[in-house]
């Protein structure tokens, strides 16, 4: 699609709306290497920014109000006034830009209305922040429109505060930090604790390798209360051990507090120790030896998601299995899990025969064949024209 032609997203906007955009915004979906359910304990994680990204298409107006549409829902606007947003009044998939308006101006910042067409290629469901690239998308899109001069750290706890107060979901920074942060051919190391970011080279052509991203088709769905009771669940082992998070207890002491815990949440508690150690691992690796050595790495976060943390499902456990036995050098369900994409890291040559085997296992099962894409490194969030 060019950006001449009738069908692109400028005509669409200018179609919908009678008026050329001001600019185009974009803020791209996620996979997150290791460190995961580690952010919402102030632990660490190492994601790397995808290509496929949402666009945000946009014209500020001076009316106070907002109007959305998306090239998913063809011919819908929805038609919103910005003072009058509210938790819980705005449903389905314009909740997420008008819960950024709305965090916004409870921040105080002098905003109002705009004209925006939003346009993306982050599967939804899939457990690649089509959800956190949407905020930001929007948020950034703001900064500039009302030239707010909002950092990233700042624009992803904005959208992560949208996320948490208006649409319901109380997920970690890591999401809209990766979006906003994330830089080509890296990956970022960040401690969610005071969000310092170190970026880490990650040459996987350079390398040899791939990363596949092997989306089950199980969606998953944050807002259904699992994700909520498991950082609660976290949060009342920190309490009970006296600690700020668990990110504060050392893995020396792991043993030692786990005999003093409920039994429910001894496995909760093993599982965010010893992946922020994989994390800190991945790192030593990466530093030392580059990509190639990170595979058993993978794959020892996957058994640790799925015996002690439970969020994997049957698809993500046959996908991850299966490609490991085709030759993957190490494999692991990405995001917040109950479904979503694993990530397999191959070697290059290797790549297509792994992607073939996982989805002939799915078919064999009767399943829908997976969705496989190749994950490159690649930038965050930045205004395109
Ligand atoms: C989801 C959440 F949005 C993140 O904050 C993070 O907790 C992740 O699940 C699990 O690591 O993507």
């Amino acid at each position: 699609m060019t950006p001449t032609s009738p069908t692109s997203p400028s005509a669409a906007f200018e179609e919908l709306y009678g008026h050329a955009p001001e600019g185009v915004w974009v803020a791209p979906g996620r996979v997150n290497l290791i460190g995961e359910h580690t952010d919402y304990n102030d632990g660490f994680v190492l994601p790397i920014a995808l290509p496929q990204a949402v666009r945000a298409y946009a014209r500020r107006r001076a009316d106070g109000v907002l109007r959305l549409a998306s090239t998913r829902v063809p011919g819908q606007v929805v038609e919103l006034d910005v003072a009058g947003l509210a938790p819980g009044g705005v449903q389905g998939w314009a909740a997420y830009p008008a819960a950024v308006v709305w965090t916004l101006r409870e921040a105080g910042h002098g905003i109002g209305g705009a004209d925006v067409l939003l346009d993306s290629d982050v599967p939804g469901g899939a457990g690649l922040s089509s959800s956190a690239a949407l905020e930001c998308a929007v948020a950034i899109t703001y900064n500039d429109l009302y030239e707010l001069g909002l950092e990233a750290a700042e624009l992803a706890l904005i959208a992560q505060r949208a996320e948490n107060d208006f649409v319901g979901v109380p997920c970690g920074i890591m999401d809209q930090m990766a979006s906003m942060a994330c830089t080509a051919g890296t990956a970022l190391h960040l401690d969610t604790r005071d969000l310092s970011a170190r970026y880490v080279p990650l040459d996987l052509a350079g390398s040899g390798l791939t990363l596949l991203v092997l989306d089950t088709r199980v969606q998953h769905d944050l807002a259904d209360g699992a994700y909520a009771a498991l950082r609660a669940g976290c949060e009342r082992a920190a309490a009970l051990l006296g600690l700020p998070a668990l990110r504060d207890l050392a893995a020396a002491d792991l043993p030692a507090a786990l005999d003093r815990l409920p039994a429910e949440l001894v496995p909760l508690v093993r599982h965010v120790v010893t992946e922020n150690g994989r994390v800190e691992q991945t790192m030593r690796e990466l530093e030392q030896h580059g990509p190639a050595t990170l595979g058993p790495i993978l794959t020892a976060g996957h058994a640790s998601l799925r015996d002690d943390y439970r969020t994997s499902c049957p698809e993500t456990d046959l996908a991850v299995a299966v490609a490991v036995a085709a030759g993957a050098l190490g494999a692991r369900m990405t995001g917040g899990g109950f479904g979503g994409s694993v990530i397999a890291l191959t070697r290059t040559a290797d790549a297509d025969a792994v992607a073939k085997a996982v989805t002939e296992a799915f078919l064999a099962e009767g399943w829908a064949e997976p969705h496989v894409y190749r994950a490159v490194p690649s930038a965050g969030a930045r205004r395109e024209s």
